[in-house]
């Protein structure tokens, strides 16, 4: 249990990725109560140094000893780490919020999005999961209709931008759209591929193209991603049986996840009563007048703390059917913005 202070000792594990770079500027931005900020990666980051409130603080090298004096932990180094790692943070007193997906499913293990389910995050026992971005962003409009009738069935069919992947990835993009826009021309049929050299860590080339694969392949043919969406949502909202069904594409973006997401709930719900629901739902912003050409994008998201949900319309297909269109910057409200905020309901007490 976290006991109460003025200040908190916290590390980040992962400091110097996609994710933990976020953590740094958004405990800054948000004034989080911290006392000393312990940086961790890998022996490849031996040497560098990042910055805090305008101090510049070493990268230490992760291991079991490094959590001592420590009250939080940040991870997002992968699952193996969280797993590797983890017990022995909680071992030393620290209470671990976990941006992986290795203990997500734990049934010990809180799973929170603070809009829809804070009260979970006092069940924990040392570690709370932070859920998967593209769950995390779906799940605060899922909430919002919930509460007006309550939801039977979602398909889901995701965006995703490069950042998700991690640092590397996003380079792997930019180096592929540099090496295409110096080319004459690529507008032709086969001119607009990149050498395989320049395809290492996507399954193929992403500038110019999209990939209906993130992460591995399961057995029933549907990838890890789209199943943590399915097991996670139903985690979260608490609603064991709930239909969901998830296509999960990865998109030539830098940074912000977009979903067209169609729902049906029990009851026929009133647009205007939805679009109200929604506006009022803390973390959501509505981006919504097709009239003025208004709903979000990747590029309006990008930065933001805001879920924007826009596009809002009734799915002629069926009585009670709801579509929408949801943007989220990843690294936010997906991943590093979301932990702070458990973070933060854990200090409130
Ligand atoms: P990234 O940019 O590749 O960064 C990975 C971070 O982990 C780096 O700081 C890296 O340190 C560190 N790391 C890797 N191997 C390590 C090791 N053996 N020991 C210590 N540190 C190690 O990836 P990212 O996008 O930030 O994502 C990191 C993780 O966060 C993902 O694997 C995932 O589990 C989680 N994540 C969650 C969400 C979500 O949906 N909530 C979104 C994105 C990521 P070096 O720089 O020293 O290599
Ligand atoms: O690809 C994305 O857009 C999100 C990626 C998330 C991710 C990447 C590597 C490992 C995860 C995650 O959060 O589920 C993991 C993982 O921890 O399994």
């Amino acid at each position: 249990m976290l006991k109460k202070k003025e200040k908190y000792n916290v590390a980040i594990m992962g400091a110097t990725g996609a994710v933990g770079t976020q953590f740094l500027w958004i405990l800054e931005e948000r004034g989080f109560p911290v006392d000393e900020l312990r940086l961790l990666a890998s022996e490849r980051s031996k040497g560098k140094k990042l910055v805090f409130k305008g101090k510049e603080i070493p990268v230490q090298v992760l291991g079991k000893d490094s959590f001592g004096d420590i009250d939080i932990v940040l991870a997002s180094a992968g699952g193996s780490r969280s797993r590797e790692f983890l017990p022995a943070a909680v071992e030393a007193g620290c209470v671990c919020v976990d941006n992986s997906s290795a203990f997500r499913m734990d049934e010990s293990v809180p799973l929170v999005v603070p809009e829809v389910n804070p009260g979970a995050i006092k069940s924990h026992r040392g570690i709370i999961a932070n859920p998967n971005c593209s769950t995390i962003q779906m799940v605060l409009p899922l909430c919002a209709v919930n509460r007006l009738s309550p939801v039977k069935r979602v398909i889901v069919s995701t965006y995703q931008s490069v950042s998700g992947a991690g640092q590397q990835n996003i380079l792997e993009m930019e180096a592929q759209v540099i090496r295409l826009s110096k080319k004459e021309t690529h507008h032709g049929i086969g001119e607009h591929t990149v050498p395989s050299g320049m395809i290492n860590r996507f399954p193929h080339q992403i500038a110019y193209n999209l990939i209906p694969q993130i992460d591995v392949f399961e057995e029933n043919r549907y990838t890890k991603e789209e199943m943590k969406m399915v097991n996670e949502t139903r985690k979260i909202m608490d609603i064991p049986g709930l239909a969901v069904s998830a296509t999960c594409v990865r998109v030539p973006v830098y940074y912000a996840h977009s979903e067209s997401v169609t729902l049906e709930t029990e009851d026929k719900i009133d647009l205007d009563e939805l679009r109200s629901a929604l506006n009022e739902f803390p973390g959501i912003r509505l981006a919504d007048d097709p009239a003025a050409m208004e709903y979000p994008m990747p590029i309006d998201a990008e930065g933001q703390d805001d879920v924007l949900v826009g596009r809002i319309r009734e799915d002629l297909s069926s009585e009670t059917g709801i579509n929408m269109w949801v943007v989220a910057d990843n690294l936010r409200k997906g991943a590093a913005l979301n932990a702070i905020q458990i973070a933060e309901e854990l200090i409130r007490g």
